[in-house]
């Protein structure tokens, strides 16, 4: 079951870059790319990475463990569905600030986001 997992990956892993080399090549305003800051935190033997990200940055969290896990922002600012291995959660975060989140699954997960001020150069 491991192994077809395993294959199963990196066959969507070479469908998805098949699919990005194939996709044209579309027009984006600079701007807009610039914004598009994006932090990714595996979720790995029931942890969660720590980060710090300054302001307008996306952070998606993919579960890397083969149990379900969940996002919730103390503060139920956000809140995951349940993520199965490999499924994605994101959110913008806008703000600066602490965000203190856990795992509903288990509460003992807990970490945290610090969002400091976007820099204005
Ligand atoms: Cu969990």
């Amino acid at each position: 079951m491991k192994y077809l997992l395993a294959s199963l990956a990196v066959i969507s892993a070479i469908a998805l870059t098949t699919a990005c080399t194939q996709a044209p090549a579309q027009a984006q305003a600079p701007a807009a790319a610039a914004q598009a800051a994006e932090r990714v935190i595996e979720i790995k033997n029931y942890m969660f990475m720590e980060v710090t990200v300054p302001a307008g940055t996306k952070v998606t969290w993919i579960n890397r463990d083969e149990v379900p896990h969940t996002v919730i922002e103390r503060n139920k600012l956000f809140h995951s569905a349940a993520l199965d291995t490999d499924d994605k959660f994101s959110y913008v975060f806008s703000k600066p600030g602490t965000y203190d989140y856990f795992c509903s699954l288990h509460p003992y997960m807990v970490a945290k986001v610090i969002v400091t001020p976007a820099k204005s150069s």
